[in-house]
């Protein structure tokens, strides 16, 4: 399809026939085919413009990374003094960049106390591959190589590369890409999914020691001598916003420490404010060993992440170590660590942190939870940044509706066509909008949600 030059197109269309050679991630191509990509133009705070002038309020936040907004003046001119400045230069063979210094002394401050190393990546998968092969090095440098197993949780997310999909917990990427050996899963706090399953009432901490429990008899059954590490994230984001029972958190970081393996806490969409904290780590007390970023770092405008590593884990590397064979061209890349940087001092600045985690959480999680009263709407969950409607056929006995009926991709459609971006994960309705939404455009959000449960109920009946 060669509309590329065609006269007497929109814009939109000639974009869309270009697009046409768009191999898209994370969707079926053949549906691109029947119907083009809505073309997102430029974005000011928390609003898209599309191609054909609609304004759409993301409640995404892009894809749970652009916390600071869109058209912030400081990271864009972080980005374009660095580039002119020094667009590369690696961090490889005894080198580095102030940059990537800068932005490596920021990290060991904002986060937990006992981590004060960043390894640094392009992405969370990057980050993720590089969790699994400092795992495995640890416990080789302790004299234990045959601990290799990492314990990971159904439906979690880590990324997309082989080590990280492996890692992850999706059914659909294993059966594409296969799974790496030593990588098994447990059960996720799914308390509401249970709820629906066993169609009786469920105590909800019961129910969070025993997924906790699962993760030791995950051990048992393996034998400790097998087993490297549990790899989460403190709140599953891709997976449907999953916030665990207040049992669950306290009960795995016993079982983790009674076993002495590894805690990996994912942080990719949990870090840097999300939960009203800097970490997840910080609001669950976690302490963990490693601590794969990405996303909010830099809010999104340039790729980066990391992965913090604990002291006692760093000693280990820097006093048994040698060399870690391990890195990329792209680790502490001085653009975008200076985006980082900038993206970091604005949130200090800002006080972004504790206006979330003072007076916007609490009110989009109270306006939030009115969403729940909806007929359509089974429960509404949600922590600081973050929230899940799950949308049911019968709300008061707890009756999920067919899967294949896909009605929460039916009411994500009628969100887009009401300038709204709210993802649908199954039938849970996802929002994870940047951080320093305002009070007036929760109000637009809450409206334009009713309206599309609405038009989505009529649509359904
Ligand atoms: N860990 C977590 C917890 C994530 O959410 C990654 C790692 C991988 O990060 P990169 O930067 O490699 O994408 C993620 C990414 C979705 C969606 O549809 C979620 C992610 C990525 C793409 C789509 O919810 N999370």
């Amino acid at each position: 399809m060669n509309t590329a030059n065609a006269a007497n197109l929109s814009n939109t269309e000639k974009w869309q026939g270009m697009d046409g050679h768009h191999f898209h991630p994370f969707t079926n191509p053949n549906d691109l085919m029947q119907k083009p990509p809505r073309i997102i133009e430029s974005a000011q705070g928390v609003y898209l413009t599309d191609s054909d002038g609609n304004e759409l309020l993301d409640m995404m936040a892009g894809l749970w990374c652009v916390n600071m907004g869109y058209g912030q003046k400081k990271l864009i001119e972080a980005a374009s003094a660095q580039i002119s400045q020094l667009p590369y230069y690696n961090a490889f063979f005894k080198t580095s960049t102030p940059p990537a210094a800068e932005l490596s002394s920021l990290l060991a401050e904002v986060t937990p106390a006992h981590m004060h190393h960043a390894f640094f990546t392009s992405s969370g998968s990057e980050a993720n591959d590089t969790v699994l092969r400092l795992v495995w090095r640890y416990w080789d440098l302790m004299g234990k190589p045959e601990k290799r197993v990492v314990i990971s949780r159904k439906n979690a997310y880590h990324g997309s590369t082989i080590a990280a999909s492996s890692l992850g917990g999706m059914d659909e990427m294993h059966a594409q890409g296969g799974v790496i050996p030593d990588i098994v899963h447990v059960d996720q706090p799914n308390w509401f999914a249970k709820r629906c399953e066993l169609g009786t009432d469920l105590d909800r901490e019961e129910f969070g020691r025993q997924a906790a429990q699962s993760i030791a008899d995950k051990i048992e059954e393996l034998g400790v001598d097998k087993v490297a590490a549990f790899i989460a994230e403190p709140i599953q984001g891709a997976g449907g916003v999953i916030v665990p029972p207040d049992s669950y958190w306290p009960e795995v970081k016993k079982i983790c420490d009674h076993y002495g393996i590894l805690l990996v806490a994912d942080e990719v969409i949990c870090g840097f404010g999300r939960t009203g904290e800097w970490f997840g780590s910080n609001l669950y007390d976690l302490k963990p060993d490693l601590m794969p970023i990405a996303k909010g770092l830099s809010s999104g405008y340039l790729p980066i992440g990391g992965v913090m590593v604990a002291d006692h884990i760093m000693d280990v590397l820097i006093n048994k170590g040698g060399e870690f064979n391990h890195g990329y061209t792209y680790s502490g890349h001085p653009v975008c660590a200076a985006v980082a940087i900038a993206n970091l001092r604005l949130m200090i600045s800002e006080n972004i942190v504790e206006k979330v985690r003072e007076t916007t959480a609490p009110y989009l999680q109270k306006r939030f939870r009115e969403l729940g009263e909806h007929p359509l709407v089974g429960e509404a969950r949600g922590v600081g940044m973050f929230g899940a409607l799950e949308l049911v056929k019968d709300k008061d006995n707890y009756i999920k509706f067919d899967s294949k009926a896909g009605v929460g991709t039916i009411c994500r459609d009628f969100c887009l066509d009401n300038n709204l971006v709210m993802r649908a994960v199954g039938d849970a309705m996802i929002i994870s909008p940047p951080l320093i939404i305002e009070q007036a455009d929760i109000d637009v959000y809450i409206e334009r949600a009713w309206k599309c449960l609405d038009l989505t109920q009529k649509a359904i009946a």
